[in-house]
C-alpha cells in the first residue's frame, strides 16, 4: 500500500510536470536594452544612438531613425555595436514607410549577419552576399507582378546575390504580401528566432492597438550564425518614401526551466548599472533643458508647447476619420469571427447529414437532417394505421364484451331456470302426490297378491272350484266402500261451507 502511494504522487508529479511543459512555452524574457533603441531621447543630443552606429543618409532624432529620406538614391543604415550573447531572441521593430506617390521604393530591411554590414549597400541600403538573415519590406514591384508591398525572409550564407529583378522570389524563404506604406498608426513587425523557428508577426498599422498582430510567415528548422549583429537599413530609388525605425526592442528568450544563475545576477548587476546611467542622463538632461530656457526668450517655449495643444482642419479631418475607420474595422473583424463561427457550424452540421446519409437514416441524431422528412412522413401514417386499428380492436372488445355479458346473462338465466325446472314441471301434481302414487300402487301391488293368495287358499281346502267371493261381490264392495268415501267427504265440505257461513 505504501508503494502504491508512492507510485500515486510519482504519477501526479509526472502529469503535473508534463501539464507544466505543454503550456510551459513561456521561457523566461530579458529586454536587451544593448540591442535596443526606442524614443524619447532615441538619439542623444550629439546625434549619436547609444549603442549603436548609423551611416549612409540615415539620420537620428530625438523621435526617430530616418534609415532613408523622401529623397531620391538614398541608402543608409544603422547597425548595433556588439554582437548578440544570447542564442534566441525576439525583435519587435516599429517603423512607417511614407511617401507622397502611390508608388513608392525601395524599401526597408532588418539583418541579422555574422558581421556588420554596409551602410550604403546593394541591398536595400546595405551589403549583398550576407551571412545570415534578412527581413525585407519590399516597396518596390521590380518584377511587375503586382505583389507589392512584400515582406519576405531571405536566408543566406555569404553567397548568394540578391535577385531584386525578380523580387528575391528565387531565393525566399518565407514572406507575405502586406502594404505597409502609408498607414495611419505605425506599423510593427516582431521577428521572433527560438529554437530554429522563425516567425514574423505583423502589425498593419491600421488600429492602434497593441494586440493587433497577424502572422505573416513560419519556418521552422532556420539555422542563424551566433553571435551576430542586428542592423537595419533603407534605399529609395527613382521613387523615394521616407523609412522611419520609431523602435527596436530586443527581447532575448530562454528555455524554461530554472534560470541560469550567474545570467540572473549579471541582470541584477545591468540594472543598477542601468539605472545610475539614466540617473546620469536624466541630470543632464535637466541641465541642458536649465540651460536652454536661460538662453532663449519665454515666448519660444510658450510657442513650442501650445502647438502641441492645436491642430489644423486637415489633421483633426484625418484623426476622425482615422478613428472611425479603426472602429469599422473593429466591427468587421468582429462580424468576421463570427462569420467564421457559423461557417464552422454549418460546415459540422453538413459533416453530420452526409455521415447520416452514408450510415443509414436511422443513426440517432444524424438521421435528423436528411432523413427527417420521409421518416417522420411513414411515421405519422403508421401512427395513424396503429391508431385506427386500435379504435377498432376496442370497438370489438367492447362489442365481445357485451356478447359475453349477454351469454353471461343468458346463461345465468339457463342455470337459474335449469335449477328451478324440476320443481316448476311437477309442481302442479306435487312430489307428496307422486310418492304418495308409488305408495298406493305399491299397495294395490300387496294388495292384489295377497288377494291372489287368499284366493289360492280358498280354492284349494274350502271353496268348491269356483270363487267363493266373485267379482260382482268384489266390485259391489269397493263400490260400497266408495260411496261410504264420497258421502264423507260430501258432509265434511258441507260442514266446512256451514262454518264459513257462521263467520
Ligand atoms: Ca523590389
Ligand atoms: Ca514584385
Amino acid at each position: 500500500m505504501k508503494m502504491a502511494a508512492e507510485v500515486r504522487w510519482l504519477l501526479v508529479f509526472l502529469v503535473f510536470s508534463a501539464f507544466s511543459a505543454v503550456l510551459g512555452e513561456n521561457f523566461h524574457r530579458k529586454f536587451e536594452y544593448k540591442y535596443s533603441f526606442k524614443p524619447p531621447y532615441l538619439a542623444q543630443k550629439d546625434g549619436s544612438v547609444p549603442f549603436w552606429e548609423y551611416g549612409g543618409n540615415a539620420i537620428a532624432s530625438a523621435e526617430n531613425v530616418r534609415v532613408a529620406p523622401s529623397l531620391r538614391s538614398q541608402k543608409g543604415a544603422i547597425w548595433v555595436k556588439q554582437p548578440i550573447n544570447f542564442e534566441w531572441w525576439e525583435v519587435d521593430i516599429m517603423f512607417r514607410v511614407t511617401g507622397r506617390g502611390r508608388i513608392g521604393a525601395d524599401g526597408l530591411a532588418f539583418w541579422y549577419t555574422s558581421a556588420k554590414g554596409a551602410y550604403n549597400g546593394t541591398v536595400f541600403g546595405s551589403s549583398d552576399q550576407w551571412n545570415g538573415l534578412g527581413i525585407f519590406f519590399d516597396s518596390f514591384d521590380n518584377d511587375n507582378k503586382h505583389n507589392n508591398p512584400y515582406i519576405m525572409a531571405v536566408l543566406n550564407d555569404g553567397t548568394k546575390v540578391f535577385d531584386h529583378a525578380n523580387d528575391g522570389t528565387t531565393q525566399l524563404l518565407a514572406g507575405c504580401l502586406r502594404d505597409f506604406r502609408n498607414k495611419p498608426f505605425a506599423t510593427r513587425a516582431r521577428i521572433e528566432y527560438y529554437k530554429n523557428v522563425l516567425t514574423l508577426l505583423f502589425h498593419s498599422g491600421m488600429t492602434n492597438n497593441e494586440q493587433d498582430y497577424e502572422a505573416c510567415f513560419r519556418a521552422e528548422n532556420v539555422f542563424l550564425p551566433e553571435h551576430g549583429y542586428f542592423g537595419i537599413s533603407a534605399a529609395t530609388g527613382g521613387l523615394a518614401d521616407d523609412h522611419d525605425v520609431i523602435h527596436f526592442l530586443t527581447t532575448s528568450l530562454h528555455p524554461p526551466g530554472p534560470s541560469p544563475i550567474d545570467g540572473h545576477r549579471v541582470s541584477s548587476e545591468d540594472q543598477i548599472k542601468l539605472s545610475q546611467e539614466y540617473q546620469d542622463y536624466q541630470k543632464k538632461l535637466d541641465q541642458q533643458k536649465e540651460e536652454y530656457h536661460r538662453e532663449h526668450p519665454d515666448e519660444r517655449r510658450d510657442k513650442n508647447e501650445f502647438e502641441d495643444y492645436f491642430e489644423t482642419d486637415n489633421q483633426r479631418e484625418l484623426r476622425q476619420i482615422f478613428s472611425g475607420q479603426s472602429q469599422m474595422f473593429n466591427a468587421l473583424k468582429e462580424l468576421n469571427r463570427k462569420l467564421d463561427e457559423i461557417v464552422g457550424r454549418q460546415e459540422r452540421t453538413l459533416s453530420l447529414i452526409s455521415q447520416g446519409q452514408v450510415g443509414g437514416t436511422h443513426t440517432g441524431m444524424a438521421g435528423q437532417g436528411e432523413g427527417y422528412r420521409p421518416t417522420d412522413t411513414i411515421r405519422r401514417q403508421e401512427v395513424d394505421a396503429v391508431l385506427n386499428n386500435q379504435n377498432i380492436i376496442i370497438s370489438t372488445a367492447q362489442e365481445i364484451r357485451s356478447f359475453v355479458g349477454e351469454v353471461n346473462s343468458k346463461t345465468d338465466s339457463i342455470l337459474s331456470n335449469q335449477a328451478r325446472a324440476p320443481t316448476a314441471q311437477v309442481q302442479p301434481m306435487g312430489y307428496d302426490y307422486q310418492s304418495l302414487i308409488s305408495e298406493m300402487r305399491d299397495g294395490l301391488n300387496t294388495l292384489k297378491r295377497d288377494m291372489a293368495q287368499t284366493n289360492a287358499k280358498l280354492t284349494v281346502p274350502d271353496c268348491p272350484s269356483t270363487n267363493c267371493l266373485t267379482t260382482m261381490m268384489f266390485l259391489l264392495f269397493v263400490a260400497i266402500q266408495m260411496i261410504i268415501l264420497l258421502g264423507y267427504s260430501v258432509y265434511r265440505d258441507n260442514k266446512e261451507a256451514q262454518a264459513k257461513k257462521f263467520y
